[in-house]
């Protein structure tokens, strides 16, 4: 532990009693003494990398000792002494540093990257800016429940030049969140110093432009850190609104350990050493008569004593135990779907939007917890007017329009699921998903598998081409999604599924991209049922019944192929609507092979990547023995939507689809 012959740091104990001054002594120290140990570890080689906090503990330590326990926090990677500050036990903390079972994501995340609700910590993925977005969805909750509480969320001066900063910060603003944007600024990120990050003067000139009050404090004063941070939450529980932070501070190590330190200027580290904020702090108590070397000793013997043994217990933990079950069955929140039928028998003819109207007001009414966000969709009703209404029914608090934020807006249902409310997010078009697309793949799909924790929130998707609307209106993106565990993919056809479907992904705790035909919307209408229902989700549905081949298909391509073979009546198809693509009814597949020996799968999606060449796949490695012929795939071709009418007939497979199905009559 370094000394200081002389402090560098004014300190203000107004508000800090004898008792309490020592006790965040120690708090402050004990980050310092645990990264002491695992620099050791690490030269052993008996520990992995990890970010270190050096010289950055007043601010982990002194903004978590400000907020109240159950107020949540949003950790980065130098934030050890915000999960020491909150009391996790060593061991525990530990054993997630080298992958054990009684860490927090049993072996499968690494070091700070972690959550857990007995803390109320938020850890982070390795992308940082997504954090930001899942604190307005907790600050939202609180609001929404009227709890009085501030969520703090950290990030770097590097990681807040990405886009989910301005969106989550510009989200909290024009929504008054009670969210701590605490900026951790070392002056560098990685290599790149701040004036290679932004050309502010200093971080804090960036809140004007948000329209939030900036503050400035120095992040190596701790109880300017405590003081500051208490007196910004008292402000907020009880008048929301965000605050940017910024803390200023050093990185005294590498990046991690093995990136060095060499990119710093000559001197600057020995500049920074004399603002150390633990030496200071120490200096200060000695002269407050609170501290002598003697006490700092005997503290810091205990501590790394605690710590020796801690990390023994870690170590002689058995490995994770490699179990391929343990791992598939983690991806998803543990959910049995009872499926619920309607309680009468009173049906009345809806189109297919009405159906998703009708599910998303049912579901707002049974779930009070249920939150809706999207752009326009309060007094407008959104693009499509499938929110029409609901403003008056439900309140705005519920019933959000958002700034064309798609990342922080998918984080912000994140942070309502983690705070125990239920998401809907709508995007205005299928089309702008890419914009909040990592928000979808390392957020909510992984967030169970990780960590534990359910990520409720429904993506509603507006989707598919055929209305002349381009290539950015228009696209089939669900085999972007397809791909990434964690996720649920439902694509209804039907008017009675697109109720049923919705209710039943709004039901589900785990993360569901629900997908709607723009072209169904007003096209399609059947008899519905008026009463809430749900249908399984995983279930395929056989359509139609035939013995000359089978169609498999979703969304539009069931209606294309109802009605191709309705002007080929001697075409006998059994067409399956797979209604769920993730996960897949393989089952309901395999045997509707079986019973013809023939198949088409079709889509309109293009051809190459797209989920077709799975099923072709499962059908080829199941059912070889079962083929009386090649199985045929039909999808668009490998181009953007185009906007024309006669290219987007060509571009769509309908066409194909006609001719492949004759062909294979007569194979
Ligand atoms: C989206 C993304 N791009 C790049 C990286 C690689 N990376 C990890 S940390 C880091 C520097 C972050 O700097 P800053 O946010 O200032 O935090 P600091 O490490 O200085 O605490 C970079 C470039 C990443 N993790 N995620």
């Amino acid at each position: 532990m370094e000394t200081l012959e002389k402090r560098h740091i004014d300190y203000d104990r107004t508000a800090f009693g004898d008792d309490e001054l020592l006790s965040i002594y120690t708090k402050l120290v004990r980050p310092r003494l645990i990264e002491e140990r695992m620099l050791i570890l690490l030269r052993q080689g008996k520990i992995t990398k990890w970010f270190s906090g050096w010289g950055q503990e007043g601010v982990s330590v002194g903004s978590a000792y400000a907020m109240n326990r159950d107020e949540y926090i949003l950790p980065m990677h130098r934030n050890l002494g915000v999960f020491t500050a909150r009391d996790i036990p060593l061991r525990k903390l530990f054993a997630q540093f080298q992958g054990k079972l009684s860490g927090f994501t049993k072996g499968r995340d690494r070091s700070f990257h972690f959550g857990t609700q007995e803390y109320n910590l938020v850890g982070m993925i390795s992308h940082l800016g997504p954090q930001l977005g899942i604190a307005d969805g907790i600050a939202l909750a609180s609001v929404l429940k009227n709890e009085k509480k501030a969520t703090l969320v950290f990030t770097g001066d590097g990681g807040a030049s990405e886009g989910d900063f301005h969106e989550s910060i510009n989200v909290a603003a024009v929504w008054d969140l009670p969210v701590i944007f605490a900026v951790e600024n070392n002056c560098w990120g990685l290599s790149t110093p701040s004036v290679e990050q932004f050309r502010c003067k200093q971080f804090i000139d960036k809140g004007i432009g948000y329209g939030v009050e900036a503050v400035q404090v120095n992040g190596n004063n701790i109880l300017a850190v405590i003081n500051t941070v208490r007196k910004i939450t008292a402000e907020i529980r009880e008048n929301p609104r965000p605050v940017l932070l910024e803390l200023m501070t050093f990185r005294m190590r590498g990046h991690e350990e093995a990136s060095g330190t060499k990119y710093y200027p000559e001197g600057l580290q020995d500049e920074w050493m004399k603002q150390d904020p633990i030496a200071n702090y120490e200096l200060f108590l000695k002269e407050q008569g609170l501290l002598t070397d003697e006490l700092i000793k005997t503290i810091s013997d205990s501590i790394k004593a605690e710590i020796v043994d801690e990390f023994e217990i870690a170590f002689q933990e058995d490995a994770v135990p490699v179990n391929m079950e343990n791992e598939l069955n983690d991806v998803y929140a543990p959910f049995n779907q009872v499926v619920i039928s309607p309680e009468t028998s009173s049906k009345t003819e809806k189109r297919f939007i009405d159906g998703i109207q009708d599910g998303l007001r049912q579901s707002m009414e049974k779930y009070p917890e249920l939150v809706i966000m999207g752009q326009d969709i309060a007094e407008y009703g959104g693009a499509f007017k499938v929110t029409e209404g609901f403003v008056d029914l439900f309140g705005k608090g519920r019933v959000r329009n958002t700034p064309i934020c798609e990342s922080a807006i998918v984080g912000a249902g994140l942070g309502l699921s983690i705070a125990g409310m239920k998401a809907i997010v709508e995007m205005q078009f299928a089309d702008f998903v890419t914009c909040g697309f990592n928000q979808i793949v390392n957020n909510l799909a992984k967030l169970h598998w990780r960590w534990g924790e359910k990520a409720d929130v429904v993506v509603r998707m507006p989707t598919g081409a055929g209305s002349a609307a381009g290539p950015f209106h228009s696209q089939s993106n669900e085999a972007w999604f397809f791909h990434t565990p964690g996720l649920k993919i439902v694509y209804p056809s039907s008017v009675e599924d697109a109720k049923g479907l919705l209710n039943a992904a709004i039901e589900d705790p785990n993360p569901v991209l629900f997908f709607e035909h723009k072209n169904l919307y007003r096209s399609l209408k059947e008899d519905l049922s008026d009463d809430y229902f749900t249908v399984e989700i995983g279930k395929a549905r056989t359509v139609r019944e035939g013995d000359d081949m089978t169609i498999i298909t979703y969304g539009m391509g069931v209606h294309w192929s109802k009605e191709i073979l309705d002007e080929h009546p001697e075409i006998n198809a059994e067409l399956i609507d797979l209604r769920t693509l993730l996960p897949l009814d393989t089952e309901a597949i395999y045997k509707a092979v079986r019973k013809t020996g023939k198949v088409i799968v079709l889509h309109e999606d293009c051809m190459t990547g797209g989920i077709g060449g799975e099923l072709v796949a499962l059908i080829n490695e199941n059912c070889f023995n079962d083929l009386d012929a090649p199985v045929k795939r039909i999808a668009s071709i490998d181009t953007p939507v185009p906007f024309d009418a006669d290219l987007e007939i060509q571009f769509l497979p309908k066409g194909r689809f006609e001719t492949a199905l004759v062909e294979l009559a007569r194979y």
